[in-house]
């Protein structure tokens, strides 16, 4: 792999994120994911080359290692904020269609609730995984989901929840989803949600973790 790009890559999975941050320690003074994006693009390197090369297979490894408990909440957090110092420079030219995604992914919290520490995970993970991901952010109605996914067709949508009373909410906007637009696809998680209530309320796909979340979107792109 070219050079910078690696170093991209290790920024990331370690949470670097630009040459005054002070974590991780060992990394300390050294440039961020954030200077090394920029001078990448400068020296020619493509946005999506930078994408799939650097922060993909990065936030994979990030990914894999939270499944495995070998790393928790803050170290996620921190390879997410170096994800997006990076993301920061890409986005541009994303935006402009000059550099295609992998699909768009519409994510939020339920009704009632305002839980968003994994839903942001999962949307930050699933945007390293090079899709699209508009966030509705927290206590999102059914109303403001189906009003995303006018604007945006064919969107893949994501809902997490976290109390046992917004569960029903789930169900509630699950089945609205579905009765408007069938062959959506619904992915669901959070800590109170299982497989069974997932296929229960008719939803496609339930997670445990980001990871499960992006190979589930993979298996969509295929
Ligand atoms: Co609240 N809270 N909270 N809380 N809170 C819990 C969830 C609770 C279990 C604590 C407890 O009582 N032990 C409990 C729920 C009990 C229940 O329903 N059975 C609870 C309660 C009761 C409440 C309030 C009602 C408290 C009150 O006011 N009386 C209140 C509700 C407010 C509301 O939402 N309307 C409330 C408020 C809050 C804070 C605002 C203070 C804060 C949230 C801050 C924020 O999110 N910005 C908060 C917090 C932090 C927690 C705990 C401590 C931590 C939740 C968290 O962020 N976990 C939680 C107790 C606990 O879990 N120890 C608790 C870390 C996060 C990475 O995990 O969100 O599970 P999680 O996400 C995971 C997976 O579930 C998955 O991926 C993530 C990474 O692995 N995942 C998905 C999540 N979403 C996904 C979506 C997917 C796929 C996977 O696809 C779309």
């Amino acid at each position: 792999m070219n050079d910078i790009l690696e170093k991209i890559a290790l920024c990331v999975e370690f949470g670097k994120i630009n040459k005054v941050s002070p974590y991780p320690p060992n990394m300390k003074d050294q440039d961020g994911a954030d200077e090394l994006a920029k001078r990448a693009l400068e020296e020619g390197v493509r946005p999506d080359e930078i994408l799939e090369s650097a922060l993909v297979p990065a936030m994979a490894r990030v990914g894999e290692k939270f499944t495995k408990k070998e790393i928790y909440v803050p170290q996620m957090l921190m390879a997410a904020k170096a994800m997006n110092s990076a993301m920061a420079h890409l986005k541009p030219f994303f935006q402009s269609g000059e550099t295609k995604r992998k699909g768009k992914f519409i994510v939020g919290t339920v009704a009632g609730d305002l839980h968003d520490i994994g839903k942001n995970l999962v949307a930050m993970m699933i945007e390293g995984g090079g899709w699209e991901v508009i966030d509705l952010g927290v206590d999102v109605s059914t109303e403001k989901f189906l009003g995303a996914m006018e604007e945006h067709p064919g969107a893949v949508v994501g809902l997490s929840a976290l109390l046992t009373t917004t569960m029903e909410n789930m169900k509630k906007t699950v089945s609205a989803i579905k009765e408007k637009h069938a062959s959506s696809k619904i992915l669901v998680g959070g800590a109170p949600v299982t497989r069974e209530y997932c296929e229960k309320i008719g939803a496609d796909f339930y997670a445990p973790d980001p990871q499960g979340a992006v190979n589930y979107l993979k298996t969509l792109v295929a």
